[in-house]
């Protein structure tokens, strides 16, 4: 911690990124880093602090300062400390890998389990719920705003599910309580950030609830969408949050997999476990990562080839626990 801290202190110029297709405790932790390190600039002689993230969806504008994070990559800025937030590995920085590569110290806080530690100081929690919950750990109590409070709960209601997922710990909710105490209006952050849905995404919900399949004696319920169904309805990545947490409640499936197309023959695979299954050996087989109830990792091919490249592993485990019969 103190690392951190001399790290920073030691700083001029700070860009802070997070993962690629930016979930919500990817912003919000980006967020609230910015607006925390915003509010000790003075004392700690910074000058400048930097957010680099990928485009979002406006539901994330509820929090203060998300129209100030940059979006553009085409920049000759270089930075004294990069700060990565939320982001297992190196290649998931995307378009920011340039800053990281350039920068004269760089800090890694996550919780992903497959963290490659790819940083000069790594500070990756596994035990925590999210990096918004690493954050508040390593931050001032005293220090952090409604502002802040609101960017911190928005990351942990989004990584926990609404406090559902079993990440969810004692200390989360401790965590929760103090951000409640700052005056925040959680409700709203609930609803507008991870309930509310547009017509389209409802209709995405819908229409690849309708298409699911369910294989492996009925224990992984398999959902998809290719390029030209996302292209019709003009969907992006964050359009098709909360299909795969639907998936994972069918009665009697241990594995929910939800995959789409990036690109062409490009799949980006999400995995959920119901706990006996562990998903995160599924997506590091594949080259990804994650947790061992919520991983994912890209594969190539047709949505077939995915599908029958992926099943095997699941395959294997729930044969392993007698679960497949
Ligand atoms: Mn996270």
């Amino acid at each position: 911690m103190d690392k951190i801290t001399s790290e920073i202190m030691g700083a001029k110029k700070i860009a802070i990124a997070g993962h690629i297709r930016p979930d919500g405790d990817c912003i919000g932790s980006c967020t609230a880093l910015s607006l925390y390190l915003n509010q000790i600039k003075k004392e700690f002689k910074l000058d400048q602090i930097d957010v680099y993230l990928e485009n979002f969806g406006n539901e994330y504008d509820i929090l203060s300062h998300t129209k100030e994070i940059k979006h553009s990559y085409e920049t000759d800025e270089s930075y004294d400390l990069f700060i990565s937030l939320d982001c297992g590995s190196m290649d998931r920085l995307g378009n920011s890998r340039k800053f990281f590569d350039s920068a004269q110290k760089t800090i890694n806080i996550d919780h992903h389990i497959s963290n490659s530690k790819f940083a000069d100081i790594n500070h990756v929690v596994p035990t925590a719920s999210s990096t918004c919950e690493v954050l508040y750990s390593i931050m001032d109590d005293e220090l952090i705003s409604k502002e802040i409070a609101e960017a911190l709960y928005l990351g942990i209601i989004h990584d926990t599910g609404v406090f559902k997922h079993s990440n969810t710990s004692e200390y989360t909710m401790q965590v929760a309580g103090r951000l409640i105490s700052k005056g925040i209006n959680f409700s709203v952050l609930i609803d507008e950030t991870f309930y509310a849905k547009t017509y389209m995404q409802n209709q995405i919900l819908g229409r690849c609830l309708m298409e699911s399949i369910l294989v492996l004696n009925k224990k992984v319920a398999v959902a998809s969408m290719n390029r030209k169904m996302l292209d019709f309805y003009g969907a992006s990545s964050g359009d098709l949050d909360g299909i795969i947490d639907q998936l994972r409640v069918t009665k009697g499936a241990e594995v929910a997999v939800f995959i789409y197309e990036i690109q062409f023959h490009e799949f980006r695979v999400s995995l959920r476990s119901n706990g006996a299954i562990n998903v995160n050996k599924i997506a590091v087989y594949f080259g990804g990562g994650g947790h061992i109830k919520a991983a994912g990792c890209t594969m190539n091919g047709t949505v077939h080839d995915v599908i029958n490249n992926l099943t095997p592993h699941i395959e294997a485990q729930l044969k392993e626990l007698n679960l497949l019969y």
